[in-house]
């Protein structure tokens, strides 16, 4: 497939070192005072357990702060000193107060992610605000209107990638209905020990550069026995000719990443103590930059309780795949001496893991990790008659089209069922019984976008490439339901489509095949609402953001699913999602990949 691979010399780093990373975490240990370097006199950065902050006056200092997760020291931007930042604890209806000091030599600013506020509280530079200029103090100040789990995060530069995110868990007023014994936080991210900006510029010069899973000669020969020769020459003929590799699941891998826990690496098993029998609440929050997790704990059910601080009706699994920036908590009771979280990369190359004991120091056996599963022709055409799934490799013809390159249609043949009407869709919408046409905006037709989706999915039911038939309970979006419903019971007045886009080659993203350099703002009403429609026109998984404003996300038959501040659009997947526009001001809205927003799929939206 990709054969430029084969004139890079691969660097041979010992797998083990990044896979499990230091015991020691962020703790620069047996250093003497002297050997130290120059930056190393500040404070050591605390990682593992983050300090609790109550009430409603928080005063918050971003330094850069010395770490050590992988061997080699490096200078991390962190919030009062720790990886992660304080655990922020508010109440629903209190006024709180945050006086954020900026300790670096560079612009910075905190974004409360998910939270409901004015938009000049929102934390993103050149849009809600200027952001926070080196020795200056900003006060933030808002009520608190909602309850649950969510984060913060630095929303300036690549400081998110190098430790500026905490968590956020707001009490509802009087008692939680969620009834548990204990709870911990359990924050996932990714840590690389190169500078973001040259991870960003390795993938601008080679978008496939930290994946290591390229399908291999093995896998044509397997191919062949399966399907017979001119079937996997087809297939990887399809393949070339689409540009397009069927292994791309993340942009960077573990081959850069260390995945940490609370900030721990997973040689260093951040720890959560229980008592047998007891409910314990977990509260999970993706805060990596650029990692799609899969958590599950060997040995426990989880019952998912809440997605995005929101309550949901309990849905019992096995595990939950968890997208950049989404939160989930569930309830567990462990009966047994300990258990492994185990949180692997969606692409299978490393993970994060912990452990719930009953003492300190136990651990329990840790699971094999998966094995990357293939993107197949449904993550790329989207709906090709069958439905769910997309693990149908034929009746691809006519039914995408990829710039540059051929019809994939060498690979047809299959069927070709046009009408299928199990997703049948009612109230007026533009989408027929059956197959979804879809419509691509003039500004794709350009050199920002290498690939078109015409007859995308809409089923919720699908976990994802790697979580589909592994035998386990997976959660997905079919499942969750936000108690109470919709807050906006009226029906959508307007419907905005936009499709999420890229160039691979290029290492481009966008809205439409518009960076957001060359976007203008979508401007919503005051107070309407508004039906957001998203495609997805390619082959990765965008867990989309919408600042300020609730997105909630409609069943493909349109009623009300689930609200959510971040909905991840499958490959060649369409969503749909309502948007009450009462917030006014301007607003973010971007995948919240780190990169892919830094790369260009980022909008302003004005409310007016
Ligand atoms: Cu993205």
């Amino acid at each position: 497939m990709s054969t430029r691979r084969n004139f890079l010399t691969m660097p041979n780093l010992p797998r083990r070192r990044f896979l499990r990373g230091l015991a020691a975490g962020g703790v620069l240990m047996g250093l003497s005072p002297w050997l130290k370097p120059e930056w190393a006199h500040a404070a050591d950065t605390a990682t593992g357990s983050a300090p609790v902050l109550t009430g409603t006056e928080f005063d918050l200092t971003i330094a850069e702060t010395p770490v050590n997760f992988t061997g080699t020291p490096r200078m991390a931007t962190t919030i009062n000193g720790s990886i992660p930042g304080p655990v922020l604890r508010w109440r629903q209806g209190d006024t709180v107060t945050l006086r954020v000091t900026n300790r670096l030599a560079v612009d910075t600013s905190i974004h409360w992610h998910g939270i409901l506020l004015p938009f000049q509280m929102d934390g993103v530079p050149g849009i809600s605000f200027p952001g926070i200029r080196p020795g200056e103090t900003f006060t933030y100040r808002f009520r608190v209107v909602q309850s649950g789990t969510y984060w913060y995060h630095s929303h300036s530069g690549m400081q998110e990638q190098t430790g500026m995110y905490g968590a956020v868990i707001i009490d509802p007023p009087g008692k939680d209905p969620i009834h548990a014994d204990r709870e911990y936080v359990v924050q996932l991210s990714d840590w690389t020990d190169e500078h973001p900006m040259r991870v960003l510029s390795k993938l601008k010069m080679q978008s496939d550069y930290y994946n290591f899973n390229q399908p291999t000669t093995a896998e044509f020969f397997r191919d062949v026995s399966q399907d017979g020769v001119s079937a996997a020459l087809a297939k990887r003929r399809m393949w070339n000719q689409m540009r397009m590799n069927p292994t791309d699941l993340a942009d960077i891998s573990a081959y850069s990443y260390t995945y940490l826990m609370n900030g721990v690496t997973p040689a260093g098993n951040w720890t959560g103590l229980f008592r047998p029998g007891e409910k314990v609440r977990l509260r999970f929050i993706n805060s990596g930059a650029m990692t799609f997790f899969d958590v599950r704990i060997p040995g426990l059910k989880m019952t998912v309780v809440q997605a995005d601080g929101q309550n949901v009706d309990p849905v019992t699994v096995d595990e939950i795949r968890l997208g950049v920036a989404e939160t989930y908590d569930v309830i567990v009771t462990p009966k047994d001496d300990a258990y492994t979280i185990f949180a692997q990369s969606m692409d299978r190359t490393g993970h994060a893991l912990g452990t719930l004991a009953v003492r300190a120091g136990m651990t329990a056996a840790v699971p094999a990790m998966d094995k990357p599963e293939p993107l197949t022709m449904g993550d790329m055409m989207g709906d090709m008659g069958g439905g769910t799934g997309g693990m149908d490799h034929s009746a691809a013809q006519g039914r995408a089209s990829a710039a540059g390159g051929g019809t994939p249609g060498a690979a047809a043949h299959g069927g070709m069922a046009m009408d299928h009407s199990q997703h049948a869709i009612g109230g007026g919408m533009a989408m027929g019984a059956g197959t979804v046409r879809v419509r691509h905006a003039k500004s794709e037709y350009g050199p920002s976008v290498d690939m078109r989706v015409d007859t995308p999915r809409t089923n919720l039911d699908d976990p994802g490439i790697g979580l589909r038939n592994n035998g386990r309970r997976v959660l997905t979006y079919a499942e969750l339901h936000t108690i109470g419903g919709p807050l906006d019971k009226r029906k959508a007045e307007r419907e905005i489509e936009l499709h999420l886009t890229g160039n691979m080659e290029r290492y481009s993203w966008s809205f439409d095949g518009l960076e957001f350099g060359r976007s203008t703002p979508v401007h919503f009403r005051h107070g309407e609402q508004l039906r957001v429609i998203l495609v997805n026109d390619t082959m990765m998984t965008h867990p989309m953001h919408m600042h300020g404003m609730w997105s909630e996300l409609e069943s493909p038959d349109g009623r009300f699913q689930v609200r959510k501040h971040t909905i991840n659009v499958q490959p060649a997947q369409r969503v749909s999602f309502l948007v009450t526009a009462d917030a006014l001001g301007r607003w973010a809205w971007h995948c919240h990949l780190l990169l892919h927003m830094d790369a260009g799929m980022f909008r302003e939206i004005v409310v007016a």
